[in-house]
């Protein structure tokens, strides 16, 4: 079963009729080619001409219809996010949270709500390599029974500013400079910095961007955040304040810089594709939505503001209730109708969710549909299929660009008689949207709270509760980024500011980057750490993982047949990688075709990689610098690394440290070190899988060092 009928046959909640997007659907195939008149055209490849070889006619109306429309192809890229990937899927709740919020998805356990996600980086253009360095956007769009729910989140709690009329500033000081339009994609740059050591509020953000987390391993395997302070408003209008969590089932895993870098080369859509195969082969993701809340009467318990954007709330102190599940079960049909089209708005609720008085969520509210009339050319953009909500819509709003609905009937306005007042303004009783009755009493004033004053707290206790190798991460990352930056005095100030954060990160910087470290060590005020935000704490799966096979002819079949079933039977994927495509052979004559040669794959395309026996395949790989750096740039990334008889002397002879020793000393004894598994003169190869599958569930094993590089021959 495909994932299509798998998701056709999930039963979504009364009312949706199943897909909603089937209306509008169209496939070509086994139909005449016509205009947009459905005039049906004989000759789409010449243009109408006087003569054959004179000029084209003004008249060919199907020639100046097919150019117009081409023309006018391109809509704008959105400012921000330009670049993305949509899925669809469904999201089921736990439980019934009436007890805190009206909202009706998140009541009844037997809904499925459906769902639209739009994966997302924020600097680059919409061509731009997946993986760079940069926060990424995970917006959800629910189509629930009381209109359309969008929750815009990133992967990354915090956010670079606190109130959203710097959100412009900020952006043009990360996206390439104005004058050359360079860099790309990259926060790497002077503009950059320069904007974050003069907006000390930016320190917790860039923590974060500096970590892991910028560099996700998939869209699977990322958190995401609301970021924002939501309030949850129950039945008897009680409400409390609510931060959004999405936790990946996978875990939270990341990439490595070099890897990162080399990916957008080798394989500029690394992370689109990944989510794109997986739903194709049933891998589905899985996310579960998690709630923080506190009630409005300990608004002020905290030692941060919980209205400020650049502070978490620690899961330690404020647990995460985990409430549903969302499963991304359905890929798009078309990438511009519904990936490009999807207008998500932070402002669009459904009630029992309201907002607060944060003042980076108070502007977006004014920002998203203003970017949408825009972008998408007028007021009716709700009306393009991926956007429409399910729940019917009835209101006077008429007419603007693009308008798809046919309204009916001479009333178009409110009060009226002749349509007896209607469509007539819904009661609570309706579940009508009833704002939060918050009391504001407070002077006009442009002034910042003094409660949202400190700007270092959190980037410390971040820092604190990094592992070792996550703080190596971040220091280089400060390296790379800083050490772009050609103004000295900026690069000096970013040693100096992060000094606050804390004194020896600072002089690990100043070292990287030619800056004076700090001569008296920052304040070191905070102790506290919170552990959940360390990846190192992350749920370890070796499930939908991928491994490169290196092989070539002469290899050993039966061995190759128990470690790919045995990896099949863990849910890990295999790939078959030789020196050419099509048909290898075993040294017992069995044939297995490859699926990428090396000039295609690479090991950064990998999670980890084996090495088959059979001593021609080992001789022949041997001879090849590509195979040989196959494995010695996995080992170098951290990967799982295994090797089955002969095969381990092609990691003996990459440099690859603690495989088993050639000779007959260490008969079928398996060795394992740091990831790297490899057994010689084995015949069962069982124990040899089932630490191979341990190691690759590892993810990366970060106590390799100062690996020596080879490079193909
Ligand atoms: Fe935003 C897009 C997430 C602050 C203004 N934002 C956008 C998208 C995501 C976020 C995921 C892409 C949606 C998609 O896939 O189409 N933005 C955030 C988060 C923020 C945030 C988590 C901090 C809490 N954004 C923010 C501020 C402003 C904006 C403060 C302006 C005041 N964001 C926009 C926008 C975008 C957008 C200009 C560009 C394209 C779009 O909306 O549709 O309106």
């Amino acid at each position: 079963m495909d994932s299509m009928q798998k998701y056709n046959q999930t039963k979504i909640y009364e009312g949706a009729k199943n897909d909603q997007l089937q209306t509008f659907r169209s496939n070509h195939t086994d139909q005449k080619l016509t205009t947009n008149q459905a005039v049906k055209v004989i000759n789409t490849d010449d243009s109408l001409k006087a003569g054959s070889r004179g000029p084209t006619l003004i008249e060919d109306f199907h020639f100046r219809e097919k150019l117009t429309h081409f023309d006018h192809e391109r809509i704008p890229e959105r400012v921000v996010h330009a670049r993305g990937f949509g899925v669809h899927g469904y999201f089921q709740a736990y439980e019934s949270m009436a007890q805190y919020t009206k909202a009706k998805f998140l009541q009844d356990p037997s809904v499925k709500t459906p769902v639209f996600v739009r994966f997302s980086t924020v600097v680059g253009s919409r061509g731009s390599a997946d993986t760079v360095r940069d926060v990424r956007g995970f917006a959800t769009k629910f189509y629930t029974e009381d209109g359309n729910y969008d929750l815009v989140g990133n992967n990354m709690p915090v956010f670079f500013i606190q109130d959203a009329i710097k959100f412009p500033d900020m952006v043009h000081a990360i996206k390439p400079e104005p004058h050359n339009e360079i860099p790309q994609a990259s926060s790497a740059h002077d503009t950059f910095w320069d904007f974050v050591v003069n907006t000390p509020e930016t320190a917790h953000m860039i923590m974060w961007l500096l970590s892991d987390r910028a560099i996700p391993r998939s869209f699977r395997m990322m958190e995401g955040f609301g970021v924002n302070t939501f309030r949850f408003i129950n039945a008897e209008g009680k409400g409390r304040f609510v931060k959004f969590h999405w936790k990946p089932l996978l875990g939270v895993h990341s990439l490595v810089w070099d890897e990162a870098q080399k990916l957008a080369g080798k394989d500029p859509d690394y992370n689109r594709r990944d989510i794109w195969d997986a739903i194709n082969m049933g891998e589905f993701p899985e996310y579960e939505l998690g709630v923080q809340m506190i009630d409005e009467e300990d608004e002020f318990k905290f030692g941060f503001d919980i209205l400020d954007a650049t502070k978490i709330w620690p899961e330690e102190t404020i647990p995460v209730k985990i409430i549903g599940k969302m499963t991304l079960n359905r890929n798009v049909d078309n990438f511009f109708a519904e990936t490009e089209q999807v207008a998500f708005c932070a402002g669009n609720v459904v009630p029992g969710i309201d907002f607060t008085n944060d003042p980076l969520l108070q502007g977006r509210l004014f920002s998203y549909l203003d970017t949408q009339l825009i972008r998408l050319g007028g007021p009716n953009f709700h009306e393009i299929p991926i956007n429409r909500p399910i729940a019917p819509v009835h209101n006077n709003q008429r007419d603007g660009y693009h308008r798809m609905t046919i309204d009916q009937g001479t009333v178009s306005y409110h009060p009226n008689s002749i349509q007896k007042n209607t469509p007539e303004s819904a009661s609570d009783a309706d579940n009508g949207y009833l704002h939060y009755a918050e009391k504001v009493d407070g002077k006009k004033i442009r002034e910042r709270s003094e409660s949202f004053r400190d700007n270092y707290s959190q980037a410390t206790l971040f820092w604190n509760s990094m592992s070792e190798p996550e703080k190596q991460h971040i220091i280089d990352a400060f390296h790379f980024e800083v050490g772009s930056v050609n103004d000295k005095y900026i690069r000096q100030r970013v040693v100096d500011m992060f000094n606050n954060v804390d004194g020896q990160l600072a002089t690990e910087i100043a070292k990287g980057i030619g800056a004076t470290p700090p001569k008296t060590a920052g304040k070191a005020g905070v102790t506290a750490s919170s552990p959940a935000v360390s990846q190192a704490n992350t749920i370890k799966t070796a499930k939908t993982r991928k491994v490169a096979i290196l092989v070539d002819n002469g290899f050993n079949y039966t061995e190759l047949m128990q470690f790919m079933d045995a990896m099949k039977n863990a849910g890990v994927n295999t790939e078959i990688v030789s020196k050419n495509l099509g048909m290898i052979t075993s040294e017992d004559g069995k044939q297995i075709e490859v699926g990428k040669n090396f000039l295609k794959a690479a090991s950064v395309m990998y999670d980890a990689v084996y090495v088959t026996g059979g001593r021609q395949s080992a001789d022949s790989l041997l001879k090849q610098g590509d195979a040989l750096h196959f494995v010695n740039e996995a080992f170098k990334h951290a990967k799982a690394v295994g090797a089955t008889n002969e095969g381990v002397d092609l990691l003996a002879a990459s440099q690859i440290q603690g495989v088993a020793t050639a000779g007959t000393e260490n008969n079928g004894e398996l060795v394992t070190e740091l990831g790297v598994v490899t057994v010689r003169n084995a015949t069962d190869l069982n124990p040899f899988n089932g630490e191979f599958i341990k190691a690759i569930a590892e993810h990366r094993h970060w106590a390799r060092k100062n690996q020596k590089d080879i490079v193909p021959a």
